[in-house]
């Protein structure tokens, strides 16, 4: 295919001509390769036993159970456990580095330091900690235990899902019985629940993957937020830039990668220690730049620039002039080693759960993490030297961006509109049809589909019909990449979009705000979460009432699944633009869209979410914002 089918982003077509040229395969071509078994795709495939693998023949022409008798609503739904499962396991595991990472500083283990003190004191009291005359550590001791009981509590609920859920859904999902006791026993019995011969009653499994996504939610997502901000600092508005000429050709280049913050901001403050290190091999100095989420985690509380996104994780190595590219987990694609090892970029890996075959390995703990990071940062810069000339190309094009949008921020700006009542110029907007709804545009990209096309095309969209958006993850990268994270976007917003941005905006002494406000990495959907309790708590209505939506419009990972379903779990509608493999169940597509309206359970009806799966983005808004003007007209605005 041509390069310009790819991907939206020049730089990154620019790269792909470059690869194609150097014989050099990476995960769009592999992706062009790969065709899709069609059982695979509607989630019918079963390889759960060794008496499989079973699959159920779309349409009653061939097999309609697997050996053991599962139907096809049975394997649909245990597939989607399973992917939810994923998710969950990734976040529930950030999240327990961090408390751990919190717990080893306090001790003097680790070579970190307690940065957001507000926000220690905010959650401590959340949790009912009597925070009078305490020194920090003896807080966050006793915030950490709190925490470390969500993993081992055989009784009750989530101390994060009391601390963070809005009272309605809480009642809602008591009433249901889904609330979880602890993350770990979840997820395990969750395991055991999806064996062979174990759960096969669709609606109950469904029922169990909403229950495991409020794992997701507060012991992942939240939990994560909200302990990363005591770590390092609630985020607060930074410019930055964006795309691949953020890579600059006299320094040492070290572009960061993965999730966890631990790792990522320790190599940020060795770099700055080793600069003096960088003339000694001829470099001007050292370039950090991020990529996927670890990148979000940086540009967010540093404002480092970002490389690139999910899709084209590969194209910073392409250039040439990558000296370094270090990763620890989640979304780090196997096939970065092949390229690397066609250049002279050192891959590395840190954790020693997560390693690639012929990458450099340099293990990371939060004991150790100044002399990982060090070792990191001397590497890079010796590599510096070992580049190759003639393989260096740097495509050009660089695009300014505004992020760093926490919750705390958010009210911040608009407090300067409205001192004693900040919710009240954001709400007054909404009710006077100002601003229409929000939207969170949240998730990845994708190398099947073209690369940023679909998560920009729904934000044009929306803002053209004055829909507000934050973003969050690799979608938010793609707005950046495009302008829709910079004053500049505004040309694109509706009339009444545009005045408020502007008003509030200049208010605090910028020319407008962006149509996008860039929320953070994946984990900190939570603070769209926390936005939603909010405004739902200041109109004294139930999250599902808002007249907002999420989307992802570029999926690729089951964590997007875990997430998606937490929020459809807290009554908001999401929209996904990849195939979520779950077509091949009536029944499970039908709970999950409520397509059919007379089918007797629905997250809709439960929740007051649905999922809205459309794969054209034009389409996609328009669905959505037929959602939210349904959403207004029920709350009667
Ligand atoms: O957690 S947005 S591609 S990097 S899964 Fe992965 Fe998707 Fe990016 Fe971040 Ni989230
Ligand atoms: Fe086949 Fe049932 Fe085994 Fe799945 S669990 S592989 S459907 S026999």
């Amino acid at each position: 295919p041509d390069v310009k089918d790819l991907t939206m982003d020049t730089g990154v077509q620019q790269m792909l001509e470059k690869a194609r040229e150097e014989g050099i395969e990476t995960a769009f071509d592999r992706a062009a390769k790969m065709t899709q078994c069609g059982f695979g795709s509607q989630g019918v495939c079963c390889r759960l036993c060794l008496e499989g693998p079973c699959r159920i023949a779309p349409k009653g022409k061939g097999p309609q159970r697997g050996v053991c008798g599962a139907d096809a609503d049975t394997i649909v739904a245990r597939n989607l456990y399973q992917h939810v499962m994923q998710g969950t396991s990734s976040h529930v595991e950030h999240a327990r580095e961090i408390v751990h990472a919190l717990i080893e500083t306090i001790e003097g283990h680790a070579p970190y330091q307690i940065q957001g003190t507000d926000k220690l004191k905010c959650l401590a009291q959340g949790l009912g900690i009597d925070i009078e005359g305490k020194e920090i550590n003896q807080l966050v001791k006793e915030v950490t235990a709190k925490a470390l009981e969500d993993f081992q509590k055989q009784h009750g609920t989530l101390n994060w899902l009391k601390l963070k859920s809005h009272e309605k859904n809480f009642q809602n999902w008591e009433a249901l019985n889904l609330l979880p006791e602890n993350a770990h026993a979840e997820i395990a019995k969750s395991l055991a629940r999806t064996v062979m011969g174990a759960d096969s009653d669709p609606a109950n499994l469904l029922m169990g993957t909403v229950k495991l996504s409020l794992v997701d939610g507060f012991a992942g997502l939240h939990m994560s937020t909200d302990l990363q901000d005591v770590m390092f600092g609630t985020p607060r508005a930074v410019k930055a830039q964006y795309r691949l000429g953020v890579i600059k050709k006299d320094m040492v280049n070290i572009a960061v990668h993965g999730h966890v913050p631990l790792l990522a901001e320790k190599v940020v403050e060795w770099a700055g220690k080793l600069e003096g290190e960088a003339p000694k091999v001829g470099a001007q100095g050292i370039n950090i730049v991020g990529v996927c989420c670890s990148g979000n985690e940086l540009l967010m509380r540093k404002g480092v620039n970002v490389a690139t996104n999910y899709a084209s994780q590969e194209m910073p190595i392409i250039t040439g002039a990558l000296d370094a590219m270090v990763v620890d987990i989640q979304c780090i694609m196997p096939g970065l080693q092949q390229v690397a090892q066609c250049y002279h970029t050192e891959l590395i890996t840190t954790i020693p759960y997560s390693k690639i075959s012929g990458a450099t390995h340099i293990e990371f703990s939060t004991e150790k993490a100044d002399e990982a990071a060090r070792e990191i940062v001397m590497r890079a810069i010796s590599n510096f030297t070992k580049r190759d000339p003639n393989k260096i190309s740097i495509p050009e094009e660089i695009t300014e961006a505004y992020a760093g949008f926490s919750v705390e921020q958010i009210v911040e700006a608009l407090s300067a509109v409205n001192k004693s009542d900040p919710l009240k110029p954001l709400v007054d907007s909404i009710a006077s049809g100002s601003i229409l709804g929000a939207v969170a545009i949240v998730g990845c990209t994708n190398p099947r589909r073209k690369q940023d096309k679909y998560n920009v095309e729904l934000v044009m969209e929306l803002i053209k019909n004055n829909v507000l958006v934050v973003a969050t993850g690799c979608s938010a990268h793609s707005l950046g990449k495009f302008g829709l994270l910079s004053p500049d976007g505004l040309k694109y917003c509706g009339e009444g979009l545009r005045g408020v941005l502007t008003a509030v905006g200049q208010a605090n002494g910028l020319p407008a705000l962006p149509p996008a406000l860039h929320m953070g990495s994946c984990v900190d959907n939570s603070r769209i979460a926390d936005l939603l309790s909010a405004l739902a708590g200041y109109l004294n209505v139930g999250v599902k009432d808002l007249p907002v939506a999420g989307s992802c419009p570029e999926t690729h990972h089951p964590k997007a699944l875990a997430i998606g379903t937490y929020f459809l779990a807290s009554g908001v509608d999401v929209h996904v633009g990849v195939n979520p493999q779950v077509t091949g169940s009536e029944l499970v597509t039908n709970v999950l869209t409520a397509a059919k309206e007379d089918f007797p359970i629905t997250t809709d009806a439960l929740f007051g979410g649905k999922i809205i799966y459309e794969e054209d983005s034009v389409k996609a808004a328009e669905l959505i914002i037929e959602r939210i003007k349904m959403k207004r007209k029920a709350l009667g605005i």
